[in-house]
């Protein structure tokens, strides 16, 4: 599969890593929209959250449970925002769940 971060995670495809465990590998976005911008992905690939099923959940609830390490060891006491774009409408541009972890300043209000 040709997959963009799936050779991240893989390491064919260098990435400024911030954690990796078993099921859950995250990395600093390439073109960050705030100070803190990073990507946290499954290592199992699905497509989007469209993708997220009974069977895969479990990695969702894993990624949550690691959200809130990285942003205590990036500093996002004051908050932060989680988002995850999916298919042509949301944005989603790399066919990988991800979520990205935005932070290290006031946020806008307006998320659309
Ligand atoms: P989205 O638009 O939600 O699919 O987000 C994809 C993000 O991936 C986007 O913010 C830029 C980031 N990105 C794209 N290519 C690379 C890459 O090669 N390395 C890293 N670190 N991030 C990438």
């Amino acid at each position: 599969m040709d997959c963009l971060f799936c050779k991240i995670i893989s390491g064919e495809i260098p990435s400024g890593k911030v954690y990796e465990d078993e099921w859950v590998y995250a990395f600093r976005d390439i073109a960050p929209q705030a100070p803190v911008h990073i990507l946290v992905v499954p290592k199992t690939h699905i497509a989007s959250a469209d993708e997220i099923s009974a069977e895969n959940a479990v990695l969702v609830s894993r990624i949550f449970e690691v959200i809130p390490k990285i942003a205590k060891a990036e500093g996002l006491q004051n908050g932060y925002r989680v988002v995850t774009n999916v298919g042509e409408d949301g944005c989603q541009s790399v066919k990988h769940l991800h979520f990205h972890i935005l932070g290290g300043k006031q946020l806008a209000g307006e998320m659309a």
